[in-house]
């Protein structure tokens, strides 16, 4: 079955971006990615975009987004360094994960380096900045058994 729908969920400081260390992030918002990533799906699949601070939301979107069956674009944020509940979400609602950094974490801090969530993960993208949402999303889209692209 095609995605009938693409969560993009982002954790702790993400809402920051624009301002925050943008040598490390770059100099765009979390709406300008939003705004982006809305025109890349376009007519193709239905967006939802969220961000919290909170590891509970995050595991509440992730439990539901496997419910619905919807395809999920992930930057945890530093939850993915420490968050074995997000990983845990994951499994229990069978949600189909990209993980996504706009950082390359692995030429970061060690302990950047190891991700709960990349063994739940169908795959992880680091390190483009911005445009690691933009792979991810096509790389949802065009999976093997989402037929539909
Ligand atoms: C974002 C964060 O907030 C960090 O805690 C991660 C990630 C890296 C990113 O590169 O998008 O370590």
């Amino acid at each position: 079955m095609p995605f009938q729908r693409i969560v993009v969920i982002n954790g702790p400081n993400l809402n920051m971006l624009g301002k925050r260390e943008p040598g490390i992030y770059g100099a765009r918002t979390l709406a300008d990615i939003e705004a982006a990533l809305r025109a890349q799906a376009a007519d193709r699949v239905a967006l939802t975009f969220r961000q919290s601070n909170s590891e509970g939301e995050l595991v509440t979107w992730l439990q539901e987004a496997g419910l619905a069956g919807d395809g999920v674009i992930l930057n945890a944020g530093a939850y993915t360094h420490t968050s074995i509940a997000l990983a845990d979400a994951i499994k229990a609602g069978g949600a189909r994960v990209v993980e996504v950094h706009l950082s390359n974490v692995h030429a970061r801090e060690a302990f950047r380096h190891h991700s709960y969530l990349s063994p739940v993960a169908v795959g992880v993208i680091a390190g483009f900045g911005d445009r690691s949402y933009h792979l991810a999303l096509e790389a949802l889209l065009t999976l093997p058994e989402n037929p539909k692209s």
